[in-house]
């Protein structure tokens, strides 16, 4: 038996509790359970001295909002880091971060200790960022109200790169068809639901037909809604050639009208 790895993620927050149910279902629930996957949670008030266990403060020079004062997190992550036998590689949530994308969360897939620090408020001192983190993740160009939520989406993402943590079959199925296109639309029973019928290829049992009415929809379905994709995605000439040749309008359904700012043409 080789060594299955697994992922250990500690997670400095305010909102500790915030936590508790989005991990502990579903698939991360059975990673942990599994052993595959852990996650350790840390109260930043636990490190602060006074009564009223503040975490931040005022901005020199002034200015709006407030500032998570850099004490409580060094001191937190001077406590965290020898917890466990490998040092953490630290991450700090921010909308000043890199932005989290498929090449990231692989990179992040290759520690097998993260330690992710949320930010609240306004932002953070400077110095906490120069002096204890590696890296700032932002989850894309939006707001949140911290850095909890990103945080569980960066736990989620990682931990579904660790072998064994998805089904076996399911796994090796993202890694052998990752090909870079949306995927196909879905249909289950009833064949008919309120008038719309289910198309009709995909009850005639022709299953290579199927593949390949399959195939053209993630081919128009990609073109339409990513067409950024279509430059990395895996395509033989022959799928491009049919791709171009193919009018803009085709394979989707009309409620992406004119409008749209999905469309490219
Ligand atoms: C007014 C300037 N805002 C910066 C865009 C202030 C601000 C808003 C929200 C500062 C921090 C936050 C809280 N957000 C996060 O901590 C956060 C985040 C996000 O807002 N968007 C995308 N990714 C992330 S990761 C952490």
């Amino acid at each position: 038996m080789t060594p299955s790895p697994s992922i250990r993620f500690d997670v400095l927050t305010i909102f500790p509790g915030m936590f508790a149910g989005p991990l502990d279902q579903s698939i991360l629930g059975r990673a942990q359970a599994a052993g595959l996957v852990s996650v350790h949670l840390h109260d930043l008030r636990d490190w602060t001295h006074d009564r009223h266990r503040t975490v931040d403060d005022s901005p020199f020079g002034g200015g709006p909002g407030m500032v998570m004062k850099p004490e409580p997190l060094f001191e937190a992550i001077d406590e965290i880091q020898p917890q466990a036998e490998t040092p953490a590689y630290v991450v700090f949530m921010s909308p000043q971060g890199r932005r989290l994308d498929r090449a990231l969360v692989d990179e992040l897939a290759t520690h097998s200790r993260l330690l992710l620090v949320c930010g609240r408020y306004e932002g953070v001192d400077e110095r906490v960022l120069e002096h204890a983190v590696d890296l700032e993740v932002s989850i894309g160009d939006f707001v949140v109200s911290g850095g909890e939520i990103p945080a569980m989406l960066v736990i989620d993402a990682v931990a579904r790169r660790i072998p064994g943590v998805l089904g076996s079959e399911r796994s090796l199925e993202e890694e052998t068809f990752d090909d870079g296109l949306l995927e196909y639309p879905h249909y289950t029973r009833p064949a008919e639901l309120r008038g719309w019928p289910v198309p009709e290829i995909l009850l005639s049992g022709h299953h290579a037909e199927i593949g390949k009415w399959r195939r053209r929809l993630r081919l128009l379905r990609t073109r339409l809604r990513r067409p950024d994709l279509l430059s990395r995605a895996s395509l033989t000439p022959k799928e491009r050639a049919w791709l171009e040749a193919q009018p803009l309008e085709t394979g989707e359904r009309p409620a992406l009208d004119a409008t749209d700012e999905r469309r490219i043409d």
